[in-house]
């Protein structure tokens, strides 16, 4: 009797053992089942608010195009520069907005101009880099460091520059570019570059394909100050309130007195290059896409870079 008696108590907790075993098993499939169905969700949401950010560069690209039609410069009063409100997302399946921004990206300072079609220094724009990090009260030693970043020779600038044998004993080691850049976060990477100088410089510069004028409507205060080095912030102020919201009357008049004949040649009130940011949310998902177009002389709108995050 004390024989069956046992046996029956081994196969009891046998049962319970296997029935914890299943039921751990199946709290672990709903909760993987769960999990893919959220993964799915995300992914979803994802491409829902990739297209509306496509949607919104393919629309900005139609306000550019007609922007030229409609207007012989560009300024800060125009359509393509007003903040576009935030629109609702709004369907059976997901719900949303977008938002976002559209900048001339001439009004920055273009650090491809910092070398000339040979890979050599441009002294004149070496000469206003200097001038913009001063008005941004930075040290002025990083516009030789970044000049030998870009250009083609190996030789350090003197006495501000900086070449491989300075980044190749760093650790990691790197090497210098020694071309134009396309991105110009790059410049993240310069010798002595911290977190605070960059983020100071950053709204302030830009890297485009190849030599650009600066749109004098559309420019930074700092970016107006670098143009002389005689120019003050009264002078700036000056200039900020003349242009206002739509544009210098007449840029010759204007800068005449305070610039160069050589650097007011180079001065525009028209621009090629845009970007635009749009912040895309889909329920949980949030997507931020940034866009530069080229607009060329017949209004073609062409988008040359896009990327996602930061910049
Ligand atoms: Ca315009
Ligand atoms: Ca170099």
């Amino acid at each position: 009797m004390i024989a069956i008696a046992r046996q029956r108590g081994v196969a009891l907790i046998t049962a319970m053992l296997i029935f914890a075993l299943l039921g751990t098993l199946a709290l672990n499939l709903t909760w993987d089942n769960q999990l893919d169905v959220r993964r799915t969700m995300a992914m979803l949401f994802y491409d829902e608010g990739l297209q509306a950010a496509m949607g919104a560069e393919s629309w900005v690209q139609g306000i550019l195009r007609q922007d030229l039609d409609d207007s012989v410069t560009d300024h800060l009063g125009e359509i393509w520069a007003t903040e576009f409100p935030v629109l609702p997302l709004v369907s059976d399946t997901i719900q949303g907005e977008v938002f976002g921004t559209v900048e001339d990206l001439q009004g920055r300072f273009n650090v491809n101009n910092l070398i000339d079609g040979n890979g050599d220094v441009d002294v004149e724009s070496l000469e206003q880099f200097r001038l913009l990090l001063h008005a941004l009260g930075l040290d002025p030693r990083f516009a030789g460091i970044a000049a030998d970043w870009l250009d083609a020779d190996r030789d350090a600038e003197f006495p501000d520059g900086a070449e491989d044998p300075i980044y190749t004993g760093m650790i990691p080691p790197y090497r210098t570019a020694n071309q134009t850049l396309t991105n110009v976060t790059e410049l993240a990477a310069l010798e002595g570059m911290d977190k605070a100088t960059f983020d100071t410089l950053l709204p302030h510069i830009v890297a485009l394909p190849g030599r650009t004028a600066i749109n004098v409507n559309t420019a930074t205060a700092p970016v107006l100050q670098s143009l002389d080095r005689n120019m003050t912030v009264a002078d700036v102020e000056r200039l900020l309130a003349e242009r206002a919201d739509g544009g210098f009357p007449d840029i010759a008049t204007a800068f005449s007195p305070l610039v160069t004949p050589a650097v007011l040649n180079q001065l525009e009130e028209t621009t090629d290059y845009f970007r635009l940011k749009v912040v895309v949310r889909v329920a949980t998902v949030r997507i931020t896409y940034f866009s530069t177009f080229h607009r060329g002389p017949r209004g073609n709108v062409i988008p040359i870079l896009r990327s996602f995050g930061t910049i």
